[in-house]
């Protein structure tokens, strides 16, 4: 169960337990609960702050994760946390995170997801960069989990599920952080399972509230323009050049031209065990040009290029 989750997830074993899922159109369009914190709006702590140039930039330092919205189960919790000099509220930027925790049988998902803004809806064969900074508070084990994902959209979400994500950062069965993307794009009907390929793990488990501040550069493409590079810390993990798009649904018709990010906690609804995972400035454009793209949406933390 080392290469475990996507491995089965490929295999189609444990595809179940990624299918009756993510962004169901009911979902999307029942309120989520928002917490718009107009209250604490006056309030602006972070020294970095929110860049209007970008599409997206949240710190949370307003109190808000707007314009994200939750995609919560079961008894899974989403919460703005405020430094308070404890070690378990520390944020990467300014006095405020957000915290996601899952633990419990029903607790399999506790998730921030925009897909109607620019930057929330990453359209095919334009350039994205994103950068976010994370930190793990808690990792007990579990089969397989999901901290970040670009996820791919159906045909319509009634009655089909999309093919796999085009980029999703995954925890292992043996506790480490991994990249999966799609490298090989299928053009056959997909099987519903959102993981890619691994094509990157990290060497040791996670280090627990050590941040990883992560920057992308990304261009959705089914063509030969397609880009994925990934920097870790600053440090470049990885580069794939050319398609990077599922063709199909599970329906097997064409899947919509645009992927939408998804962040927090996703895992295996078998494990009843504790997660606890802090997010926070996460920025995202669609623009190009590195260095200038990199430094632009870089977590704090990450030296400028
Ligand atoms: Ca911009
Ligand atoms: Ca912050």
């Amino acid at each position: 169960m080392v290469l475990g989750a996507f491995a089965l997830v490929g295999a189609g074993c444990g595809a179940e337990d990624l299918q009756g899922e993510d962004l169901q159109e009911d979902e999307l369009l029942a309120g989520d609960e928002d917490v718009t914190g107009e209250a604490e709006q006056a309030v602006v702590y972070n020294p970095w702050p929110a860049n209007s140039a970008l599409d997206i930039d949240t710190n949370f330092e307003n109190g808000s994760w707007s314009p994200w919205s939750t995609h919560i189960d079961g008894a899974g919790k989403i919460t703005i946390i405020t430094d308070d000099g404890a070690t378990t509220n520390l944020p990467n930027s300014g006095k405020k995170a957000v915290k996601f925790t899952t633990t419990g049988a029903d607790a399999y998902r506790a998730e921030l997801k925009e897909s109607s803004s620019p930057g929330g809806r990453m359209d095919y064969d334009k350039e994205y960069w994103f950068g976010f900074a994370f930190r793990v508070e808690k990792w007990e084990q579990v089969d397989w989990a999901m901290l970040w994902q670009l996820h791919a959209v159906p045909s319509e979400w009634t009655t089909c599920k999309s093919g796999r994500n085009p980029i999703t950062l995954t925890m292992t069965s043996d506790s480490k952080l991994a990249l999966n993307v799609v490298d090989v794009p299928k053009t056959t009907t997909a099987s519903g399972g959102a993981g890619g390929t691994r094509v990157w793990t990290e060497a040791s488990p996670i280090t627990l509230n050590a941040w990883k501040r992560w920057v992308f550069r990304f261009k959705p493409s089914a063509g030969s323009g397609g880009v994925i590079e990934a920097w870790l810390n600053g440090a470049k993990v990885y580069t794939q050049n050319g398609p990077n798009v599922d063709a199909l649904d599970t329906c097997g018709k064409a899947q919509q031209k645009w992927v939408s990010p998804k962040l927090g906690l996703y895992k295996s609804y078998s494990n009843t065990s504790t997660q606890v995972v802090v997010y926070d400035d996460i920025r995202i454009d669609q623009t190009t040009g590195y260095p200038s793209a990199f430094n632009s949406v870089r977590p704090p933390g990450v030296a400028a290029k």
